[in-house]
C-alpha cells in the first residue's frame, strides 16, 4: 500500500481555474482515468482524470476554490509498495502519467500550446473570405486516433472555438475547435476514420482578418492558448488543440445546434451504450452531462419510460411522483397496446403541427332517412348508425380534395398521392384503441359499409383483428357520438394528414331566417396537419362534408 497526492496537472496555463465539481469523496474506490474534479477557467471546463488507481483517503480541494498547475487534489491509497507510505508522495499526476507512459490531460495541452494548425490560404486581408484547412493538432501521440465524432457537417456556420470534430486515442478524448469564424465547406474526414497530427478535417471559409485570427486563439481563447507559444504566422491560422484529454468543454452539435456538455468518460460509456448524449439531460453543474445520466437514461429507456419520440426531442421527462404518500393507489401494468398507442400519439403530437376545424353538419334527413331504414336493416342482419354516412361523405371529400388522402414523406420532401381511399375507424376496446381500416370505401354501398362497420368493430372488441386488417389507412374516423361530447381534438394518425372527430348529434333551433327550427346536428372536430394542410384545405373539405351530410343525395355523385 502507498499513499499518493495527484495534482492538478498543466491546464494550458490557466490560473486560479475554479472547482465547480468534485466527481469523488474520501472512501471511493476509484479507477485509472476516472474523472476527479472539474475546473473551469474563464474559456474553457475540464475534467481533471485520475492519474493513479486505488481508493481516496482525501480530498485536499472544494468547490469554489480557484487552483493551478500543481496544486494537490486527493490522496490516494494504492495497491503498489512504496517507500514513502507514510508520507504523502507530492508526484504530479504529468510525472505519474509520463512514467507510464500515459499521455495525461496537462501534456496534451501543452503540446497543442505550441502546435498550431495549419491553414491553406487564409487571407490576411481584413473581410475577405479565405479558406482553412483544419488540420489534426499535436495530440501527443504519434499513433494514430479515432475521430469519433462529426460536430459540423457541410454548410453550418460555426464560431470561433465551436467544436468541429471530436479524436480520441486510447487514454483521451479531445474536441477540436475551430480557429474562426465562418462556414464549413467540407468534411475532409469521416467518422471512424483514424487519423494523425496533420492529417486534414476540415476545409472552412471565413471571414476576417488573419492577425485577428491569431490574435483571438493567442488571447487565450482556450486554454491551451497562449501569446507566447502561438507563433504568428501570416499563412496559418492558429487552432490550439483545444482540451486534449480532460477537456469537457460543449460541443456544438452543427445542425441540431445541441450543447453536449460531457467529458470524455461520459462520452465513452455513451459510445459503448449506444446512447445519444444529445438526448440525455445533464445534471451536472452548468447541465453537464454526467455519468449516472447516461446510466439513468439507458435505465429508462430499458423501463420503456423514454418514449422514443420524446428522446428525439430532447424534452425532460416527467418526474417520478409517490402517489402513496397522498392515499391508497394501485399500481396496474400498463397494456402492451395502450403502451403502443401512446407512443404513437406522442410521435403524432411532437411531430405534426395540429390544427383542429369545427362545425356543425346538419343531419336532420339523414337520421330521418336512416332510421326508416332501420327495418331494412334488421332484416339484412345489420345496423345502420351514423357511421357508414360519415365514412361515404369523408370518401368523396378526400377524393375531392387529394391533400387530405396523402403522406408527406419523412424527409418532407415529397407529398403522397393516394389512388385509393381506405379510412380506418377508431374504436373502443376493453383492452385500449383499435383503428380496423375499411378498404376503398369510395367504392363501397351504405350497406357493404354497415357491414363491415359491425365487423371491425366486433372483431376490434374481440382481439380479432388481423395486422393487415388495420394497416394502409389514408385518413381516420374517431366517433365519440355514443358517448357524448360537444366536440374534441383528434390526434392525427400519422403518416395520415387528417382526422374526423364526431361528438354526439343534438337537436338544436336553428334560425331558418323567419324561424327558429328544430335541427339535429352533428358536431365534427377536422383535425389537419398544418405542414401539409393549410386552413382553406380544411375549411373546403370541412364544408364539403357539412354539404354531403346535410344532404345525403349528393353522395350519390
Ligand atoms: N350522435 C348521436 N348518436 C350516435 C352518434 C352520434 N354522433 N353516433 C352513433 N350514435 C348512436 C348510434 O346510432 C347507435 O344508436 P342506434 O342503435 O339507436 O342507432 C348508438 O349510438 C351506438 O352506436 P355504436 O357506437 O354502436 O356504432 P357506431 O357505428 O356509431 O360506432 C364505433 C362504431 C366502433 C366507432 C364506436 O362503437 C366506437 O368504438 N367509438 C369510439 C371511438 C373512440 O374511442 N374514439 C376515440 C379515439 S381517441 O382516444
Amino acid at each position: 500500500m502507498a499513499k499518493q497526492q495527484i495534482t492538478v496537472p498543466d491546464i494550458g496555463g490557466a490560473e486560479g481555474a475554479e472547482v465547480i465539481e468534485l466527481l469523488v469523496a474520501a472512501g471511493d474506490q476509484i479507477e485509472l482515468e476516472q474523472g476527479l474534479l472539474v475546473l473551469e477557467s474563464d474559456k474553457a471546463s475540464m475534467e481533471i482524470p485520475s492519474t493513479l488507481a486505488g481508493k481516496v483517503l482525501q480530498v485536499l480541494v472544494k468547490v469554489g476554490d480557484e487552483l493551478s498547475e500543481g496544486h494537490p487534489i486527493v490522496v490516494v491509497e494504492t495497491e503498489a509498495e512504496a517507500d514513502a507510505e507514510a508520507e504523502p508522495e507530492p508526484e504530479s499526476s504529468a510525472d505519474t502519467a509520463e512514467s507510464e507512459g500515459e499521455s495525461p490531460a496537462g501534456e496534451a495541452v501543452q503540446d497543442a500550446e505550441v502546435e498550431p494548425v495549419a491553414a491553406d490560404q487564409a487571407s490576411s486581408d481584413s473581410g475577405v473570405p479565405s479558406e482553412v484547412t483544419v488540420e489534426v493538432p499535436d495530440i501527443g501521440t504519434d499513433d494514430a486516433v479515432d475521430v469519433i465524432e462529426l460536430c459540423v457537417k457541410p454548410g453550418d456556420e460555426v464560431a470561433e472555438g465551436d467544436s468541429l470534430v471530436v479524436l480520441e486515442s486510447d487514454k483521451a478524448s479531445m474536441e477540436v475547435p475551430s480557429p474562426r469564424a465562418g462556414k464549413v465547406i467540407r468534411m475532409l474526414v469521416k467518422e471512424g476514420a483514424a487519423v494523425r497530427e496533420g492529417d486534414p478535417l476540415v476545409l472552412l471559409e471565413g471571414v476576417g482578418a488573419q492577425d485577428e485570427q491569431v490574435e483571438a486563439s493567442s488571447g487565450g481563447d482556450t486554454p491551451a492558448a497562449s501569446a507566447e507559444s502561438a507563433p504568428v504566422d501570416e499563412s496559418v491560422a492558429q487552432t490550439p488543440a483545444t482540451a486534449a484529454a480532460a477537456t469537457s468543454q460543449p460541443a456544438s452539435r452543427g445542425s441540431e445546434d445541441t450543447l453536449v456538455y460531457a467529458g470524455p468518460a461520459v462520452r465513452k460509456l455513451a459510445r459503448e451504450l449506444g446512447v445519444d448524449l444529445a438526448k440525455v439531460t445533464g445534471s451536472g453543474p452548468r447541465e453537464r452531462v454526467l455519468k449516472e445520466d447516461v446510466q439513468g437514461f439507458v435505465q429508462r429507456a430499458l423501463s420503456g419510460k423514454v418514449p422514443a419520440a420524446a428522446t428525439g426531442a430532447g424534452l425532460p421527462t416527467v418526474p417520478d411522483v409517490d402517489f402513496s404518500a397522498f392515499g391508497a393507489i394501485e399500481t396496474v401494468p400498463r397494456t402492451k397496446l395502450d403502451k403502443l398507442t401512446a407512443a404513437n400519439m406522442q410521435r403524432s403530437w411532437l411531430n405534426v403541427p395540429h390544427v383542429t376545424q369545427f362545425d356543425d353538419a346538419d343531419i336532420t334527413d339523414l337520421e330521418a332517412f336512416r332510421k326508416s331504414m332501420k327495418g331494412e336493416a334488421e332484416q339484412r342482419g345489420t345496423r345502420l348508425t351514423p357511421m357508414p354516412f360519415l365514412l361515404k361523405a369523408c370518401a368523396t371529400a378526400l377524393r375531392d380534395n387529394p391533400k387530405f388522402n396523402a403522406s408527406v414523406t419523412a424527409d418532407g420532401e415529397n407529398l403522397v398521392y393516394k389512388h385509393y381511399v381506405h379510412i380506418g375507424m377508431a374504436v373502443d376496446t376493453p383492452v385500449g384503441l383499435m383503428v380496423p381500416v375499411i378498404r376503398d370505401v369510395d367504392r363501397k354501398s351504405i350497406w357493404e359499409l354497415a357491414d363491415e362497420v359491425v365487423e371491425l368493430a366486433e372483431k376490434a372488441r374481440e382481439r380479432k383483428l388481423k395486422p393487415a386488417e388495420m394497416q394502409g389507412g389514408c385518413f381516420t374516423i374517431s366517433s365519440l357520438g355514443n358517448i357524448g361530447g360537444n366536440g374534441f381534438s383528434p390526434i392525427v394518425n400519422t403518416p395520415e394528414v387528417g382526422i374526423l372527430g364526431v361528438s354526439r348529434a343534438a337537436v338544436k333551433p336553428v334560425w331558418d331566417g323567419q324561424a327558429f327550427q328544430p335541427r339535429t346536428l352533428l358536431p365534427l372536430s377536422l383535425s389537419y396537419d398544418h405542414r401539409v394542410i393549410n386552413g382553406g384545405d380544411a375549411g373546403r373539405f370541412c364544408t364539403q362534408l357539412v354539404t354531403l351530410l346535410g344532404d345525403i343525395r349528393r353522395l350519390l355523385f
